[in-house]
């Protein structure tokens, strides 16, 4: 399959299975800043990029498949593969991917001869998965069908549930690890769909179950993404997991302080199966990341930005970047899905504090001017649970801000929104923007005259997570304007383009 952009460039080749380029790249290495003097030294490193631009079949395995994401994200697929249609009380709702930057979002390509900009869907700068073709399974310690969880779920409109359920219901959650040590004690009357045995015995079911996924539907390749309740913290200590071997050790003697997630992490790395976190907890702890490393396995993680998070990073970025001082953030949400169960245990909201509260980090320590060393505004996070707003999260937030000569100024947020409608189009993104990653592979030309692939640590999806797993060593960005522009210029240099730069010179000279 071709892409459907053609670059008319010396420096692009369209081969039979990838696109190739050469590509000039210009970073800014700072040497010195000491007494306010910075002294910087500009670099340019001549690259090619290849991209394969065969797109595989791709078998998505959902961890907590029959979950309130689970099962909405499935009728999602369904709904948008048949291009689905259904009556609501103001009208005909169509089928669509809204919310999902892959499907429903555009990049600027450039400006056309009379100066205008022109916008391109995401999805069409490179080859990518088509949602359509995705094949869904998964697990889920609940053994209900996924059309009677999604119905459970409370999310879609009745008119689509009836259109989907019949399909819906066919699919059944492969049994699950439960470990009620990780999860609420609210969670046990759910889970009646369990793999037995030792922690090594599960390890190897999960292998075995993913084969077995691969072999029936016949896909290239896998992609496990864990959607399940939010764990707590594991422990990370030598002789435990802080090593790949001391990690497998301790699985083989079954030892209580392996998460069922870190299993299921450690069983899709031994398959080489990209393995995507969506939830907040430890799961990649420094053995499963050096697993990673050792198979050359894809990760990426942790926790959906969705809603509240999201907008954080944009608004505090905004705040920083305007040269105004955020010293106080109050995040208060009450939600009623199930999530909000699991979360009302404290050992579990405590990881979902952490993952919300490192969100403003980066954009803070990017300010000297506002902020002093070790100086961060107030932040604080809380999280109710209030059954009957089911999965209709209201979230509220304050954000006051220090202005000019003592001013405050004080912006109140008030969200109210389905959860798992904001974090499904997000869990596609990180599905098709983690295959792509696959497929792309950058050699230094002067240093190198090998194509390598990106870090086993996926850093690009960072603009879907909210507590960004990065490569060791390097910094992690929560702002979502860069997370973005990290994802938009890489695709552009894919296929030969420069950033976009935004300077429009040839339009402010003459
Ligand atoms: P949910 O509670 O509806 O679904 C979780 C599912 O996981 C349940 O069906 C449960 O039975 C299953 N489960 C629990 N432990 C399991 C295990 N060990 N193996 C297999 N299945 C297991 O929750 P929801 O709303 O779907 O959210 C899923 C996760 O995504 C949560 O951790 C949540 O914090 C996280 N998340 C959700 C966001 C959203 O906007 N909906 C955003 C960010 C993160
Ligand atoms: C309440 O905070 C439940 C959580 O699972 C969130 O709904 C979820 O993490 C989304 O959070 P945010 O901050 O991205 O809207």
């Amino acid at each position: 399959m071709n892409s459907e952009l053609k670059v008319l460039s010396p420096n692009v080749k369209y081969l039979d299975d990838s696109i190739e380029v050469d590509y000039s790249y210009q970073t800014t290495k700072v040497q010195n800043v000491s007494g306010g003097n910075y002294v910087v030294k500009p670099e340019t490193k001549t690259l090619k990029i290849r991209t394969d631009i065969k797109v595989p079949k791709l078998g998505l395995m959902l961890v907590g498949w029959g979950g309130n994401n689970g099962s909405t994200l499935t009728a999602a697929l369904e709904a948008n593969r048949k291009s689905l249609e259904w009556r609501t009380k103001t009208g005909i709702q169509k089928a669509n991917w809204y919310g999902s930057i892959t499907q429903s979002s555009t990049v600027l390509l450039g400006s056309s001869d009379n100066g205008e900009d022109v916008y391109i869907p995401m999805n069409k700068i490179l080859p990518m998965v088509n949602p359509n073709d995705i094949v869904i399974g998964g697990w889920d310690i609940s053994s209900m069908n996924i059309g009677d969880a999604m119905i459970r779920a409370q999310v879609l409109d009745v008119g689509l549930q009836d259109l989907v359920y019949k399909k819906l219901s066919q699919l059944n959650p492969k049994p699950s690890i439960y470990d009620s040590d990780f999860i609420a004690a609210n969670q046990s009357d759910r889970a009646d769909n369990l793999i037995k045995g030792s922690r090594y015995e599960q390890y190897q079911q999960i292998i075995k179950d993913i084969r077995d996924f691969k072999t029936t539907n016949n896909v290239d390749s896998v992609i496990v993404l864990w959607t399940a309740n939010t764990e707590r913290f594991s422990d990370v200590k030598t002789g435990l997991n802080l090593t790949m071997n001391e990690l497998m050790e301790s699985l083989k003697e079954n030892k209580s302080e392996i998460s069922p997630s870190t299993i299921f992490a450690m069983a899709a790395i031994a398959e080489k199966c990209t393995y995507i976190n969506g939830s907040p907890q430890n799961t990649f702890v420094p053995g499963v990341i050096e697993m990673a490393e050792h198979y050359g396995t894809f990760i990426a993680g942790d926790d959906f930005k969705s809603g509240q998070t999201k907008l954080k990073s944009v608004l505090v970025d905004f705040l920083v970047s305007a040269g105004i001082k955020p010293v106080s953030i109050v995040s208060y949400n009450h939600l009623g899905n199930n999530d909000g169960k699991n979360l009302s245990a404290p050992q579990q909201f405590r990881s979902k504090e952490i993952s919300k509260s490192n969100v403003v980090d980066d954009m803070v320590a990017s300010n000297r001017i506002l902020y002093e060393e070790k100086e961060h505004p107030d932040h604080c996070v809380v999280i109710k649970y209030v059954p009957y707003v089911g999965d209709s999260k209201r979230a509220m937030d304050e954000y006051t801000s220090e202005i000019m000569l003592g001013g405050h100024n004080t912006l109140i947020i008030h969200n109210t929104c389905e959860d798992s409608l904001l974090a499904s189009p997000l869990i596609l993104d990180l599905v098709i923007l983690g295959e792509l990653c696959s497929r792309i592979q950058i050699k230094n030309c002067n240093e190198s005259d090998e194509f390598v692939p990106f870090k086993p640590v996926l850093s690009l999806l960072s603009y879907l997570c909210k507590a960004p797993l990065v490569p060791q060593g390097t910094p992690v960005v929560n702002s979502l304007f860069r997370q973005r522009a990290a994802i938009e210029n890489i695709l552009r240099a894919c296929v030969g383009l420069a950033p976009i730069s935004n300077m429009a010179l040839e339009q402010r000279f003459n």
